[in-house]
Order: C-alpha cells, then structure tokens, then sequence
C-alpha cells in the first residue's frame, strides 16, 4: 500500500486545478509544473511547489517525461497525477514512473498498450465477446484489398487511423469512385498525426449517437461502471456538451452497456479511471469505438450524479484501497456541462487568446465553474483554448437545462472572446431540448446556432424592422404622390406601432 502525501499534478489549467482541490481535501501537498508561457498561471498559484519544465510549446515543456519526472523527484513527491491530454495515456511514461518509484495515478501501462492502437483494441474486444462496428480487426495493408473489402460489405464504409483515435485520419466513403483518394488522404493524415501510416475499415453508422460508459477498477480484481455520458454534441471531433444519463437510454440499454463496458475494462485488467466509449445507431445498437485510459474532461457530471469524487477514488486506489461498492452507484438526477473556450464563434471558432479583463463566473444552487482563468491573466496562445468548464445537477433534464441556461446568462469573461452565446443558443435549440440529438446534430444547426442573437437584442431587431417599413413606405408614397396627385395612402405609424406589436407577440 504505497503512501502518498504529495501529488506532482503533470497538467496545466482547470484540470491541474480540479486535481489539487481533491488532494487538499485529503491531506495531500501538490507540486505544479509549468511552462515558461504559465508562469502567472493560476494552477501555478494554487499549489504548494511549482516548477518550471521548460520553453511554452508542450512538447518542450509538458510533454518532456524527464523534465517532468526531475521535478518530481526534486520536490520530493511521491506520485504524479497526469490530467487528461499531454502525458496521462503514454504507456511509457507510466513506466519511467514506476522506474524512478513514482506512483502513477492512473491505469497500469499494459492497459495503455493493449486500448492505445486501435485495430488491437478491437481485436482485444472481439475477443472478449465485446460487439464492435462491423468492419476489419487489423489494418489493410494495400488499396487493392482495401477496396476489395469496402465493395463486400457495401459502401458507405469509415476508413480509420489504426493509430489514434479522434477523428484524424478518419474518412467516410460513400461512393467507390471516391475510394483511392480517400484512403491515401487517410494514410497521409494518419501519419501526420500517429506517424503511423495504417488504415482500418468499418461499416459506416448513420447519424450514431456518442454514449460513453465511466469504468472504475482497483487493484483487488473490482471493475463496476458509473453509468453514462452522452456526448454526441461535437464539433470536428471536439466535445461541447456533456450530459448524463443519456436522453436515448432506457434502464435495460444502460445495464446492457455498463455490463460491455465493464467486460471491457476487465479483458485489459483496468485500474483508476477510464471510459468505454460506444456508438449507438439509429436502431439503438451499441457498438465499440474505443476505450480512454484516463480521466476525461466531463467526468463532472458523473461526479454530479454518483455524488463521488472521482480524483479522490483515483488517488485512494493508487494507494491500493477497495473500491467501496461492487455493483457501481445508479444516476440520481440530471447533469449536463458546457465547456467555455477563447474561441470566437463568428469567425470559424478561431482561438482567441489574450489578456481576460473581467470574469464573473456563475454559482448558486447545484453550479460548478472549473476555472483555469483569473481577471488579468492573459491567456496562451500555445495550449487548447478551453479556459473553464461549467456543469450543473438538477432533478430532472429540463431543470437542468433552465439551470445551465440561467447559469450561463451570468458568465460575464470581457477581454477575450468566448462560445458562450452559443453555448446559450444550443440549449436553447429543439433538438437538444429534445434530446434525440446525435452527432450530426450541430454540424446541421451550425448557422442556426451562429446567428442565433441575444434575446435582448430581439426589441432591437424589431424596432429595425418597423423604421425599415416606415422608410420604405414613405418613399412609395412620395413616388406615387409624384405619379398620380397623392392618391396613395402611406402607412400610418399607428399601423406600423400595431405591426410592431405583432412582430412581438411571434
Ligand atoms: C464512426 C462514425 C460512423 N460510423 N464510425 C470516430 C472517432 C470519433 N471522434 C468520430 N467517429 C465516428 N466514427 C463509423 N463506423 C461516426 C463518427 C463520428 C462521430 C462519432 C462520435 C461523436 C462525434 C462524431 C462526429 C463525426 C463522426
């Protein structure tokens, strides 16, 4: 039973933040690293010790395992907690880790290797009677059986990077014309990103939806799943809108999945936090995509619903302690999260870094702020825009949608722009308040969700609309008064007052 009385958190932002809020709670000393671009970062600010890894881009500073594993040992903690992103699913970190007798907070190295590639994480599932999407287990190795497969199982067909996950790499063909200039495009995009050049295919799903199942397991052999997340609200492969449970699943769709998901966990021998991620069709078939071996962005609102502490249940399981449930915990009430990034919405989502005049950010009742951000810190351009994610738990999904409604229209960030207005217009949008939304969905209402203008701006938008008239009358009068001796009848403004009346009542 390892002893852990201080944490190196290898992160930056709300999540290194999030971390050390947990490990003060229990007792634990926190060590911060940073880059030369965070000094005045406010996860710097909230630990105990800090150390500089190097220059700002990551991978000279973040993604350095010695610079990291250094600074462990010269702070003298004695576990690293990784976040998510950066270092927290390289299996060879893991093990300069244990090398250097360093507790990783996390799942072993082996899990790593054995979900990290993709066509071996499919093979491990087909093995352990885990339903994937129809497709290849391994990658194909030329054009010609490439081609010669889709034309079997008929297209449209995904081909996938065998490397990573996330989208890159990823291209649907949905007709045989198209094939060999979407899969050298797919090739060259895999080794771009995974500097692994091979091609996997699937059958393609129409319109599924992104439901994911939190795993946990400990080191005395329990695995359980803390029910669900349903994430089909993403842009380019990015995450907007979390919520649980899932607007689509019934209690028996979630015991089928957890029961899945948890054999999957089990067929890698899961330890710490992780995810089984599913695609579910239109037919409400779940099928493997793949599994995350770290804590997520949206574990909060699982937080919300289980009522745990999921970083605490990381730490105390490093620690070798037992899970104190075999069965996982049932959902109580609804939880949905946001994520805010510097990104302006107006011109294509482009980062928006620069220095934060003023934040307020929202509370009251069941509200969460994960901030990384304080007034007056300029924010990197170097590392993902997201500055902050807000989750809130009510009793029932409509309630929490008026209460993430009513907690956004109090985030006030001045000095940057953010997505929060559309943040504010997706909820506002039928098909997510209708909940069968899948992951097409804001792809299909993204100029809706874009020119979606604030509430108060409506009056203006009338009054526009009335004068627009007035003007436009009033010179059809004077041309027709010029015409025919002022026989034409203008618009009185007491009609136009009254069309403006009804403009307000649509
Ligand atoms: C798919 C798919 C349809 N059919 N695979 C995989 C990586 C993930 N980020 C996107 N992936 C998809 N894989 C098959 N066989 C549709 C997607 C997809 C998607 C999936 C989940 C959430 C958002 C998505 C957005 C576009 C495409």
């Amino acid at each position: 039973m390892p002893t852990i009385r201080k944490v190196l958190v290898a992160n930056r932002g709300e999540i290194a933040i999030r971390v050390m809020r947990t490990c003060k709670e229990l007792g634990i000393q926190t060590v911060a690293v940073y880059s030369e671009a965070d000094r005045s970062a406010l996860h710097v600010r909230t630990a105990d010790q800090a150390y500089c890894v190097g220059p700002a881009p990551s991978r000279e500073s973040y993604l350095v395992q010695e610079r990291i594993i250094e600074a462990a040992k010269k702070s003298g903690a004695d576990a690293i907690h990784p976040g998510y992103g950066f270092l927290s699913e390289n299996a060879s970190f893991v093990r300069a880790c244990e090398a250097a007798g360093l507790v990783f907070i996390g799942p072993p190295a082996s899990a790593m290797d054995a979900m990290g590639e993709k066509t071996r994480a499919r093979q491990n599932m087909i093995k352990a009677g885990v339903p994937v999407v129809p497709g290849t287990a391994e990658p194909i190795a030329t054009i010609e059986e490439a081609r010669a497969y889709s034309e079997k199982i008929g297209v449209p067909v995904m081909l996938k990077a065998a490397g990573g996950g996330g989208g890159k790499g990823m291209r649907k063909v949905e007709r045989m014309e198209d094939f060999d200039s979407a899969w050298r495009s797919a090739k060259s995009e895999a080794m771009n990103a995974f500097g692994n050049d091979a091609v996997y295919i699937e059958k393609f799903l129409e319109k599924p939806h992104h439901v994911e199942i939190q795993v946990f397991g400990d080191t005395h052999g329990n695995v359980v799943h803390l029910n669900e997340r349903e994430c089909s609200a993403q842009r380019r492969h990015q995450k907007v809108v979390e919520e649980t449970p899932s607007p689509i699943l019934t209690p028996e769709m979630r015991a089928a999945m957890g029961e899945v998901a948890v054999k999957a966990a089990r067929a890698v021998n899961y330890v710490g936090a992780g995810t089984i991620e599913f695609l579910v069709d239109a037919k409400r078939n779940f099928y493997f995509l793949e599994m995350n071996t770290r804590l997520q962005v949206e574990h909060p609102v699982t937080e919300w619903v289980t009522g745990l502490d999921l970083v605490a249940w990381q730490i105390r399981v490093a620690r070798g302690e037992q899970l104190p449930f075999t069965k996982g915990v049932p959902p109580n009430g609804h939880s949905i999260e946001v994520r805010i990034y510097a990104e302006d919405p107006a011109t294509n989502f482009m980062p928006s870094p620069g220095k934060l005049q003023y934040i307020r950010v929202p509370g009251g009742p069941n509200v969460r702020d994960d901030s990384g951000v304080y007034a007056g810190y300029t924010v990197p351009s170097f590392y993902d825009p997201m500055i902050s994610k807000l989750s809130v738990w009510a009793p029932t999904r409509p309630e929490a949608i008026a209460r993430m409604k009513r907690a956004l229209s109090e985030y006030v960030v001045k000095g940057i722009t953010t997505n929060i207005r559309y943040l504010q217009a997706v909820m506002d949008h039928p098909e997510f308040v209708g909940g069968d939304y899948d992951t097409g969905f804001l792809g299909r209402a993204h100029t809706e969700l874009l020119g979606k203008h604030d509430p108060a701006l409506d009056e203006v938008a009338v009054m526009a609309s009335v004068v627009h008239a007035f003007e436009r009358d009033q010179k059809k009068k004077k041309t027709l008064t010029q015409k025919a001796a002022g026989t034409a009848g203008g618009t009185s403004p007491w009609r136009l007052n009254g069309r403006a009346a009804a403009l307000r009542r649509r």
